[in-house]
């Protein structure tokens, strides 16, 4: 069964520049401008963390009024929030980690703000909150009980399940980054941590391409396995150049390849037909000019929408027949051939 695509990015995707090493080298694009991007490059829905769509320090009743401008800004330009994912690693409060903190006082602070996530999230209609773990692990082994960490982690995909009854938990896991060791460094992971909930058939999946990499697998397979699981509620697609720094580089562009194999296992499983997105993780270059700071968005789209096209031209029946005859040189040959418009 074919797919169904909408597509989706983040604000944080279109950003000013700085890394590690050096400052800013645009100015700040206005979230009203991100918005005309995505209704020009057909879009369907933005991506947010708690705090891109809201101060998270407001008075609930200020949050909310905020939260109801944002939602017609939304409607009235025919987009969707897709998910609220609540971001817990810039707080001082989360030095150590957030639910897997050592401190009792931080931990607290991470489920209260997992549990507002959770509030923002369906006051702008979507019912998908995703959680990336990132500073949940460490960099001294000795310095955080792992046994301790991992129920703790159960202990908070509780608290929000039972905090609110509809909403759906998206694990979207990453080896390493800005931890030395993240737990749960894997969608197997968090897959058995899920199963532990007290309602598991809540809890599900976003793979993204450039964290799979990083764990050195494929993420095809990684998409497989939780289509497997029926799980596969999200992706944030994008591209890695070996094990290094999450780089978030354009989909397609370092591993094209890879990137066919992620869309042939999504479009013959029919991704896309039950509402999930085709979500974009993907972060401009630094080197990119002020004018020229969304085509890695419109690129990425368009090279998915290409190797649709791609993919929907195979000739099934010979990759059939090359599988039963175990001529698997002859299949990576034609599935290259194809890549290049030479099949
Ligand atoms: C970090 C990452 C995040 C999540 C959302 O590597 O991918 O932006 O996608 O919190
Ligand atoms: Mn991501």
């Amino acid at each position: 069964m074919a797919g169904t695509y909408r597509f989706s990015f983040g604000p944080w995707n279109v950003h000013e520049g700085e890394d590690p090493f050096g400052p800013r080298v645009r100015e700040t694009i206005p979230f009203e401008e991100k918005v005309k991007f995505a209704v020009k490059a057909g879009f369907g829905a933005i991506q947010f963390h708690d705090d891109d769509a809201v101060d998270v320090t407001l008075p609930i009743a200020e949050q909310n009024k905020k939260l109801a401008e944002l939602k017609k800004m939304l409607d009235d330009n025919g987009l969707e929030a897709e998910f609220i994912a609540p971001r817990l690693w810039f707080n001082p409060h989360t030095i150590d980690g957030g639910w897997t903190s050592n401190s009792a006082e931080d931990r607290q602070y991470a489920i209260d703000r997992c549990k507002r996530a959770v509030d923002i999230a369906k006051e702008l209609g979507t019912d998908r909150l995703v959680l990336w773990p990132a500073r949940e692990g460490s960099y001294v082994r000795e310095a955080k009980d792992s046994k301790l960490a991992y129920d703790r982690f159960v202990e908070l995909l509780n608290i929000l399940l039972e905090h609110d009854k509809t909403i759906r938990i998206l694990g979207e896991m990453k080896p390493n980054e800005p931890c030395d060791s993240t737990l749960s460094p894997t969608t197997g992971h968090f897959l058995a941590l899920a199963s532990r909930t007290i309602d598991p058939d809540r809890v599900g999946i976003l793979i993204e391409s450039a964290h799979a990499m990083l764990a050195n697998l494929e993420p095809s397979d990684e998409m497989g396995m939780a289509l497997s699981f029926g799980k596969l509620w999200g992706i944030h697609l994008n591209d890695q150049n070996g094990l290094k720094f999450d780089e978030d580089k354009t989909f397609g562009t370092a591993n094209l390849n890879k990137a066919f194999s992620q869309v042939y296992i999504l479009d013959k499983y029919g991704y896309g037909n039950n509402g999930e997105y085709v979500g974009l993780d993907i972060k401009v270059l630094r080197t990119q000019k002020q004018d020229v700071s969304f085509a890695h968005l419109a690129n990425s789209k368009a090279i998915f929408e290409m190797l649709v096209e791609k993919v929907r031209s195979c000739d099934q029946k010979y990759i059939d027949e090359l599988i039963a005859a175990r001529d698997y040189e002859e299949l990576s040959f034609y599935i290259l051939k194809v890549i290049m418009g030479k099949a």
